[in-house]
């Protein structure tokens, strides 16, 4: 070995004994800690079996890189709050290598399997596409080794479509064929990056996929051309054999006035309305879902019900404000909710429950990221727990069955399975006259969920 790679194997092993989280060690499962002990899963047990299944292979928590390893705090309002002792701040590769190793030793302490990022968060952009590809091949063969050695897996890997001012008017919506054309050639690469890390996932979110204004957008062209960009993701992916689920992620708008991808039920109708249904799932983000107007776990029953639960974006907003603040989900009712419509899909495998939240920028020390992480999988873990006992009491279901219980006979079973037709309705009612009035119970029903949260 010459001397100057000798150095540089040294050099390599030093970081290697690196500890960037000093004091604090793996996080244990202590289920009688005292409400000030917060380093620790009071209700997240991993390896305990669960209605079928461990609580790992519920849950499948992942923790996103941008929020926890590029958010500094900055706001519309005011400068970075946060830095990390690791990180010089520049954009060069031993920076982002430095960064990777601490999140890695992170999230071995922290006992999480997965991890999620875009590609932009790994490694910067260099002067062109190709010199950005190589600084990411760079990043991603150590990102690799790190998974490899922590046993870490990848839940899924996206792009950023959306910072670069070239994608200020869209990324596969743009007006300019031009910059459609580089959104495509970034995401071949970025479907590349995932085949390579044995991506279980790979998502779309589409913040600039959209309009400002009606008046200069031609919205029949845009979704065609977005559909258009789907497909050929689809044709690339099989052609690579990538075996990661292709996912898209709704938001209503911010950063853009309106976003194409509104709610879970728009995508449905794009989806089915441009034949590419059976090639995607949806990543609900219950923040989003919140901002499209609905309530937190909206989307998340109507995605499954549709069968296209793909993954959730783990985390809330603030009700009483408007925007996308990425809180970590800490309402265990919330969870609970989540997590019915989980287990009743039975699982949310390939995807996960990925912790797209940030410490608020006032929640400026280390500490503050275990913590955080922590109480959100505990507050999924008792989401969890609650739900089976929900489930497995089975009151609320039978109530429901009895709500429906008209349509198992006569004109209700000809109504629900598409037989009746408006000549034998009238006829039912001609004989049956005017409905009874039956409570809907709606106090009931919350009564009942209360009694398992
Ligand atoms: C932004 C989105 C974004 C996606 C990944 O609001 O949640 O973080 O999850 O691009
Ligand atoms: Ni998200
Ligand atoms: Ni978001």
């Amino acid at each position: 070995m010459s001397s100057p790679a000798r150095k540089r194997a040294k050099k390599q092993a030093d970081v290697d004994e690196v500890e960037f989280f000093k004091g604090i060690s793996k996080v244990p499962y202590k289920p009688d800690a005292g409400p000030s002990d917060v380093l620790c899963y009071k209700h997240y047990n991993p390896a305990e079996v669960i209605h079928g299944k461990t609580m790992a292979d519920w849950l499948r928590f992942s923790v996103c890189y941008w929020h926890t390893f590029r958010g500094v705090g900055l706001d519309p309002f005011g400068g970075p709050t946060i830095t990390r002792h690791w990180d010089d701040g520049s954009e060069s590769i031993e920076n982002a290598k430095r960064r990777l190793r601490a999140a890695f030793e992170f999230l071995s302490k922290l006992g999480v399997k997965y991890w999620t990022f875009h590609d932009r968060d790994l490694a910067p952009e260099g002067a062109d596409l190709e010199e950005t590809n190589r600084n990411l091949d760079e990043i991603t063969d150590l990102a690799k080794e790190l998974m490899e050695k922590h046993g870490i897996k990848l839940l899924w890997n996206t792009c950023n479509l959306f910072a670069h001012p070239r994608f200020m008017n869209g990324a596969a919506t743009n007006p300019d064929a031009h910059v459609v054309a580089y959104a495509a050639a970034q995401v071949k690469k970025g479907l590349e990056i995932g085949k390579k890390l044995g991506a279980e996932n790979f998502v779309f979110w589409g913040g600039r996929e959209g309009f400002q204004s009606l008046l200069n957008t031609d919205v029949l062209a845009e979704l065609t051309h977005a559909a258009n960009f789907f497909k050929m993701a689809v044709d690339y992916k099989e052609k690579i054999g990538f075996q990661g689920q292709l996912l898209i992620e709704p938001k209503p708008k911010e950063p853009t006035r309106h976003q194409y991808d509104y709610d879970a039920m728009t995508v449905v109708g794009f989806l089915k309305h441009f034949g590419l249904s059976d090639h995607f799932k949806i990543n609900v983000e219950p923040n989003h879902t919140m901002l499209a107007g609905h309530s937190y776990e909206h989307d998340v029953v109507m995605a499954s019900k549709f069968g296209m639960l793909g993954s959730v974006d783990s985390n809330t907003g603030s009700p009483d404000l408007g925007w996308d603040t990425d809180q970590f989900p800490m309402d265990v009712k919330n969870a609970t909710l989540v997590m019915k419509a989980v287990i009743e899909q039975d699982g949310i495998a390939p995807g996960g429950l990925n912790f797209d939240a940030k410490v608020r920028r006032e929640s400026t020390c280390l500490e503050d990221m275990f913590i955080a992480h922590i109480g959100a999988m505990d507050t999924f873990a008792r989401g969890l727990r609650a739900a089976v006992k929900l489930i497995e009491g089975g009151v609320m279901k039978m109530m429901i069955a009895d709500r429906y219980s008209s349509f198992k006979n006569g004109i209700g079973a000809k109504i629900a399975k598409g037989n009746a037709t408006f000549e034998e309705c009238e006829e039912y009612i001609k004989k049956a006259g005017e409905p009874k009035q039956i409570s809907g119970q709606q106090e009931k029903y919350e009564c009942v969920l209360n009694h398992y949260v």
